[in-house]
């Protein structure tokens, strides 16, 4: 008995020991932090959070979108924002966004490395009344509810691009009824982007019967996996016309695997180069003629998503899809201005 009744007086020392602590350095931080420190308190608190899950950082066009998220989500345009980068793991992003949930932001920004299995993570975050808005690509899923909007690029059109190029190309130089042997390098494999490009450029590619489909590979939109699927099948194939590569980090690696293997590319040589995304780099070989072509796709999506949290914010309603816009670059068009505005 008398045991239990000093080891019962402990913890209530304790307590009132801690207790102690906390009310003096509250009261130390209050006179020390006092005026300076205040208007932000309450500015924090109008600010908006947002939580952002980014699928990771596999090419230069992500780099792009990710800076335009932290340039744009600032304190100074009253955001608050909490940034994880998944690196390219739904798990990670499934467990950002529960992260998201349990830390109450105001909204989801997610950028979804594949397009399926994001129901019951979705369904936590509307059950917490938490709005979704999807960044750059999709989701596949049933209950469109799960989502409030996404704003990105219009992947299908962008592979009919890449296809209705190449169909005028072939007419121009003369070769409409030749067959042409085309390898495909593909994305992440699920992933929108993906799964549009090649969706649009079969569209244009399936009313050709002169368009024979050497490959087409996954070579995850990294500049590595692009070189070494490239040389694969470098290995294996004698002719080879076109190559189609869904973003420029592959065609960097496929160039490289191509340039070793004594082939040469672009305007003037045997292989005809179709890229997407048209970042700076790739830009500058379209002008020096070893790109042939770069489908634009446009990574600057932060102040896009911001208008339409400012939208929602207001009690405006908006609509289930927003598309960024894109161009089509070939020698004729890339300028000295275009070179000296792209920030990617
Ligand atoms: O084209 C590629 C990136 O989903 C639009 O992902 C995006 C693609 C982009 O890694 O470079």
């Amino acid at each position: 008995m008398k045991q239990s009744t000093r080891i019962n007086k402990i913890p209530v020392i304790f307590l009132a020991a801690v207790l102690f602590v906390m009310l003096m350095s509250g009261w130390a931080l209050g006179m020390f932090t006092d005026i300076e420190e205040e208007p932000y308190v309450s500015e924090d608190a109008d600010r908006i959070v947002v939580g952002v899950s980014q699928l990771g950082s596999e090419s230069m066009w992500r780099t792009a979108n990710t800076e335009s998220v932290q340039n744009t989500f600032t304190q100074q345009n009253g955001y608050f924002l909490i940034f994880n980068n998944a690196r390219q793991k739904q798990e990670n992003q499934i467990k950002a966004i529960r992260s998201f949930i349990s830390q109450r932001v105001d909204y989801i920004v997610f950028s979804p490395v594949v397009e399926t299995g994001w129901e019951t993570v979705l369904q936590e975050a509307k059950e917490a009344g938490i709005p979704v808005i999807l960044m750059d690509r999709n989701v596949d899923v049933k209950d469109k509810s799960l989502y409030v909007t996404c704003v990105g690029s219009d992947f299908v059109k962008e592979g009919e691009k890449a296809g209705r190029w190449l169909e005028n190309d072939l007419k121009r130089s003369g070769r409409q009824d030749s067959e042409i042997n085309i390898v495909l390098l593909k994305g992440t494999e699920g992933s929108s982007s993906q799964i549009g490009r090649t969706k649009g450029f079969f569209e244009v590619a399936q009313t050709h019967d002169n368009w024979n489909i050497l490959a087409q590979e996954y070579a995850d939109f990294t500049s590595a996996k692009g070189r070494e699927v490239m040389e694969s099948i470098l290995k294996k194939y004698s002719q080879i016309d076109v190559v189609v590569s869904q973003n420029d980090d592959m065609t960097f690696g496929a160039l490289e695997a191509i340039s070793e293997s004594g082939r040469s590319v672009g305007v003037e040589g045997d292989i005809t180069v179709i890229s997407v995304d048209g970042t700076h780099e790739a830009l500058s070989m379209v002008a020096d003629g070893i790109i042939n072509v770069d489908i634009e796709c446009n990574p600057n999506q932060g102040e896009y998503v911001s208008d339409v949290i400012r939208m929602l914010e207001s009690g405006e309603k908006v609509e289930k899809q927003y598309y960024v816009d894109e161009d089509v670059f070939t020698a004729d068009n890339v300028t000295e201005s275009v070179l000296s505005e792209r920030n990617y």
